[in-house]
C-alpha cells in the first residue's frame, strides 16, 4: 500500500530542511522528509575530514530565519555547522516527519493522476509513497568523483574520499599523498601534514588562495550578538554587500579581479619560500575562473619538509605506490582523493522518470542540465529542484540561494491551492528564453574566458552550474509564482473523472 503525502522532499540538509520549516510556516503540514543518511545536514554532516570549515562566513552562510549569535569564528568549522542545523531542525519541529536511512530509489510522474509515485528503500524494507509535489533537496555537491585512475581499486593501502573520511585510519607517521587542490584539499593538507610522516600532493591545476581573514569572536562579541537589537542583522547585511561586490568581476570585468589576484599572489609569495615550487604553484589562468580559495595554511604545509608537491601527471596507482608520468613511483601507506563530486550529471537524476516517459538524465544528456529559474523543469510536473541548475555561486551564500527558492516553492504552492490546480510545468519556451539569456551572460564571465576547466562546466564547454548576475537579481526573479510561464492543469475534482482537465493559466 502506497503512503500518501501532499509533499515529498528529497534530502534533508540546508535545502530540505529549509523547505520543511517554511511549507509548515504556511499550514502545509502533510509532507514527508526521506534523507538517505543518518542525520540531517547534508554536505555537512558528510564532510568530515580534518580541517573541514566553511569558506563563507556564518553570519551571511546560516538561516536568516534562524540567527545564530554563538557562531565561535567568523568561518565556522564544520562541527559547529552540522550543529547548528540539527538544531534548526529540532527547533522547528518538523523532525517527526523525517524519515532517514531512507534512499529515493524512482520516482515516476503519473500523469492521469497528477501524482508522482516514489519507490524508497528504508530500514523497513522497499515502500512506495505518493505526492503531489516532489520537492528535490539532494544537493549539488553530494556525489564524490572518484578519480579514473589506471590500477587504483587494486591499491593495498588506505584509500578513501575527501567526502567520505575514514576515521578508523590513523595518519600518524604514514606516508599519505593527497590527489586534488581544490577547496577541500587545501583544507585537509595543512592537518594531514601536521602528522604525516609524509605527504605527496598530487595538483593537476594550482589555484589562487587568499589570505583566510577569520577571528574568533569574543564572549563580549557574542553577548552584544545575542541582546544588541540589530547588530546581527547589521553584520549579515554588511557582509552580504562585501560579498556582492565581487559579482561584476566575475561576470562583467576580470579586470576589477585584479587586486585579489595580486593579493593571491602575494599569498603565495609569504607562505612559500622556494622560487621553484612558488613558481609551480602560480595559476596559469585568471582568478575567478575557478573558485577562488581561502587559507593562511595551505602554502605553508605545501613548504614543509616533509611534503612534496608533485605537478607530473599521475599515470598509475599500483599496490603500494603513485607512478607519475615520468615513470616516478612514490610509496604510500594511505591515498585521499579529494577529486570533488559530479555535479553536471547528477546522479539523482537517472532515477526521475517525467511526464513523457524518459529520465530527467536522458533529457539533459542531450541539452545540458537546464531548468526554469533553476527550479522546474518542462516534462517534470510539479517538481522543484532546490539548488537546481545555474543556482551555484562563486562568491556568496547558498542557503541565500535556498531560502530564494523555496520561497517561489511557496508562492508556487499557494497558486496551485487558490486555484485548484493539480500539476504545474514550466512551458518549453519560457524555459528556453530563461536558458539562452544566461548562456548569453555566461559567455563573458571569468568561467567561460579565464582560460581554466573547472566543475562548473559540463562536457560541452556549457557552465550548466553558477548563477550569473547578482544573488538579489535572483531573489527577486524568484519573489512571485509567475503562472503566465507554465502549463497549469486543475486538480481532479473526484477520483471518477478518467482525465485531469487542461485549463489555461
Ligand atoms: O572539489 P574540486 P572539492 N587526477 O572539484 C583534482 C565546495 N566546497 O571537493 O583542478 C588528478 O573543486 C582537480 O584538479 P583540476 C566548493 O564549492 C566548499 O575540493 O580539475 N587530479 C581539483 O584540484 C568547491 O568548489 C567548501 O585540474 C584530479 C580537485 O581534484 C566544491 O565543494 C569546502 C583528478 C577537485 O577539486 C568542490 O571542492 C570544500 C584526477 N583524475 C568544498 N580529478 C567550503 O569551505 C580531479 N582532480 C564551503
Amino acid at each position: 500500500m502506497a503512503t500518501h503525502v501532499k509533499h515529498l522532499i528529497v534530502g534533508a540538509g540546508f535545502a530540505g530542511l529549509c523547505a520543511a520549516v517554511k511549507l509548515q510556516e504556511d499550514g502545509e503540514t502533510d509532507f514527508l522528509v526521506i534523507e538517505k543518511g543518518a542525520d540531517v545536514g547534508g554536505t555537512w554532516r558528510d564532510n568530515t575530514y580534518p580541517g573541514a570549515a566553511c569558506d563563507v562566513p556564518s553570519q551571511l552562510y546560516s538561516f536568516s530565519f534562524a540567527p545564530n549569535p554563538d557562531w565561535s569564528m567568523s568561518f565556522s568549522p564544520q562541527p559547529e555547522i552540522q550543529a547548528y542545523i540539527r538544531r534548526v531542525a529540532e527547533e522547528s519541529g518538523t523532525l517527526d516527519r523525517f524519515r532517514f536511512h531512507t534512499t529515493l530509489e524512482s520516482a515516476t510522474w503519473e500523469d492521469e493522476a497528477l501524482r508522482w509515485r516514489v519507490e524508497v528503500s528504508g530500514p523497513s524494507g522497499r515502500t512506495t509513497l505518493v505526492s503531489t509535489t516532489l520537492v528535490l533537496g539532494a544537493g549539488g555537491l553530494s556525489e564524490p568523483k572518484l578519480p579514473e585512475i589506471d590500477g587504483i581499486e587494486g591499491f593495498q593501502g588506505e584509500l578513501f574520499h575527501s567526502a567520505r573520511w575514514d576515521h578508523d585510519v590513523d595518519l600518524a607517521g604514514k606516508r599519505v599523498a593527497v590527489i586534488g587542490t581544490g577547496a577541500s584539499a587545501i583544507q585537509i593538507v595543512p592537518e594531514v601534514q601536521k602528522v604525516a610522516s609524509h605527504l605527496d600532493v598530487y595538483q593537476r591545476t594550482a589555484p589562487y588562495v587568499l589570505p583566510r581573514n577569520d577571528r574568533t569572536y569574543g564572549r563580549l562579541e557574542r553577548l552584544a550578538l545575542r541582546h544588541v537589537p540589530g547588530l546581527q542583522k547589521l553584520y549579515r547585511t554588511a557582509i552580504y554587500w562585501g560579498r556582492e561586490a565581487y559579482v561584476p568581476g566575475f561576470t562583467l570585468q576580470p579586470k576589477l579581479a585584479l587586486p585579489a589576484k595580486k593579493m593571491a599572489l602575494a599569498n603565495l609569495a609569504k607562505g612559500v619560500a622556494d622560487p621553484e615550487l612558488r613558481e609551480r604553484l602560480t595559476p596559469d589562468f585568471e582568478i575567478g575562473c575557478k573558485r577562488i580559495l581561502i587559507s593562511n595554511t595551505y602554502y605553508p604545509a605545501l613548504d614543509s619538509d616533509n611534503v612534496e608537491v608533485v605537478t607530473d601527471r599521475v599515470a598509475k596507482v599500483t599496490g603500494n605506490a603513485v607512478v607519475t608520468e615520468d615513470g616516478v613511483e612514490r610509496p604510500i601507506d594511505v591515498l585521499i582523493v579529494a577529486t570533488g563530486f559530479f555535479t553536471t550529471e547528477l546522479p539523482i537524476t537517472e532515477h526521475i522518470t517525467g511526464r513523457e516517459g524518459r529520465t530527467l538524465a536522458d533529457q539533459w544528456r542531450e541539452s545540458g542540465m537546464a531548468a526554469y529559474k533553476g527550479t522546474t523543469v518542462p516534462g517534470f510536473p510539479n517538481l522543484f529542484m532546490l539548488v537546481g541548475p545555474n543556482t551555484g555561486l562563486g562568491h556568496s551564500s547558498m542557503v541565500f540561494i535556498i531560502e530564494s527558492q523555496v520561497a517561489y516553492l511557496r508562492e508556487a504552492v499557494r497558486t496551485m491551492g487558490l486555484h485548484r490546480y493539480g500539476s504545474v510545468e514550466p512551458t518549453r519556451a519560457a524555459t528556453q528564453e530563461w536558458n539562452a539569456d544566461l548562456q548569453r551572460r555566461l559567455r563573458r564571465t571569468v568561467w567561460s574566458t579565464g582560460g581554466c576547466s573547472s566543475w562548473y562546466l559540463d562536457d560541452h564547454g556549457r557552465n550548466t552550474t553558477l548563477w550569473p548576475r547578482s544573488t538579489f537579481a535572483f531573489r527577486g526573479l524568484l519573489s512571485q509564482f509567475d503562472v503566465a510561464a507554465y502549463d497549469v492543469r486543475a486538480a481532479r475534482p473526484t477520483s471518477r473523472l478518467p482525465h485531469a482537465e487542461e485549463v489555461t493559466a
